[in-house]
């Protein structure tokens, strides 16, 4: 099982730059030439640290084993004209959707909002210019050097915001993770307790006709979420960049509550975390509407719909019912969503 702690989605890490290679002091020492000119070659540059964002990486939990990561020094010059190989570069690879802050000011430093983008964060020092380099009509036999550069050095605290298009939200128990293993290959646990889901899972789902979107299933909200309450706050920041809000509401709640009343308590959790999310658009489904017969339940759905003033589809992710015609409305809002961005 992976549980909570195996899921890194923070961490602060040091980072370092290679110093660059000293020039070297050195003369053309021959048996015809007992004066010779300078030759001392330059100093080489150090190696820079990078930081990389990649679709494979899915925490911070391999990298933050290391706390400082320091690229390669540039070696020195040589005589005889010598520079040495630059540092090699120190890449760390990171999932995409880590914001990157300045562990001490707090400001933002770079945003890798999709895979494979590059932030050098540490340039390595320059070489140092070797002897020869200062040669001149007037100075023919110069003994200065420049010293390498020394590294850069900082301390960065890396965030994931977790990159969907789609973020499940819900009360435990709702049916998340069940529903994105019925539209995806994704396999999270399910299980008929609450607080299973303990780290976000990610499925991808091609939508004939549109594209394919990244689905993310979150661990349950409860009431008290967004004040620290449950595991909610911890990931309710990863659907602050889903595109759109895909709410699972329970048609028979275990809590007691009806409907109505638990998807109201969630959508305040979610605003109250931020005021911004209320104008994300959202589909509400009714989950676990697995009898069709059953004509209460469009009763229910009817009540909702007036006490809400919203649009709900309802669905069974176990007998695979409405899951086409909730694509289909994932396709229709994502689209808008293009055209208006
Ligand atoms: N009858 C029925 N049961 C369902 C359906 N969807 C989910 N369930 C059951 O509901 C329980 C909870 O499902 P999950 O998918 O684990 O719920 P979750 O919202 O991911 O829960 P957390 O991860 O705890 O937040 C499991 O026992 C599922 O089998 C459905 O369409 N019909
Ligand atoms: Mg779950």
């Amino acid at each position: 099982m992976i549980g909570l702690f195996m899921f890194l989605d923070e961490t602060t890490i040091e980072v370092e730059s290679g110093k660059g290679g000293n020039g070297c002091v050195s003369f053309i020492r021959k048996k015809n030439m007992p004066r010779g000119g300078p030759d001392g070659g330059d100093g080489a540059d150090g190696g820079s640290v990078v930081f990389k964002s990649s679709r494979d990486v899915i925490d911070y939990w391999e990298i933050s084993r290391r706390r400082k990561y320091s690229a390669q020094k540039g070696q020195p010059g040589d005589a005889n004209f010598k520079s040495g190989p630059n540092g090699v570069d120190t890449i760390i690879y990171i999932p995409a959707g880590t914001i990157m802050y300045d562990a001490d000011t707090k400001e933002i430093i770079f945003d890798f909002i999709e895979p494979n983008m590059e932030f050098i964060i540490c340039k390595g020092g320059r070489g140092g210019k070797g002897n020869s380099y200062f040669k001149s009509s007037i100075n023919q036999i110069p003994r200065e050097f420049e010293l390498g550069v020394e590294g850069e050095h900082r301390t960065v605290f890396l965030e994931l915001r977790v990159i969907a298009d789609v973020g499940l939200v819900g009360l435990p128990n709702a049916g998340k993770s069940t529903f994105l293993s019925s539209i995806s290959a994704a396999r999270p646990k399910i299980a008929n307790f609450p607080f299973t889901t303990l780290n976000p899972n990610l499925g991808v789902v091609n939508i004939k006709g549109y594209t394919r979107i990244v689905v993310a299933d979150l661990p349950g909200l409860i009431e008290g979420s967004s004040e620290g309450k449950g595991l909610g706050i911890r990931f309710l920041k990863h659907i602050q960049r889903t595109r759109l809000l895909l709410h699972l509401v329970d048609i028979n709640p275990d809590n007691g509550e009806s409907p109505v009343s638990n998807y109201i308590n969630i959508r305040k959790e979610v605003v109250n975390y931020d005021k911004k999310l209320q104008a994300k658009d959202e589909i509400i489904l009714l989950t676990k509407c697995d009898d069709d017969d059953e004509t209460s339940y469009e009763q229910q759905k009817l009540e909702f719909e007036q006490e809400t003033g919203q649009k709900v589809i309802m669905i069974s992710s176990l007998l695979e019912i409405g899951l086409n015609g909730v694509l289909e409305e994932i396709a229709a809002k994502l689209r808008k969503l293009d055209i208006e961005n």
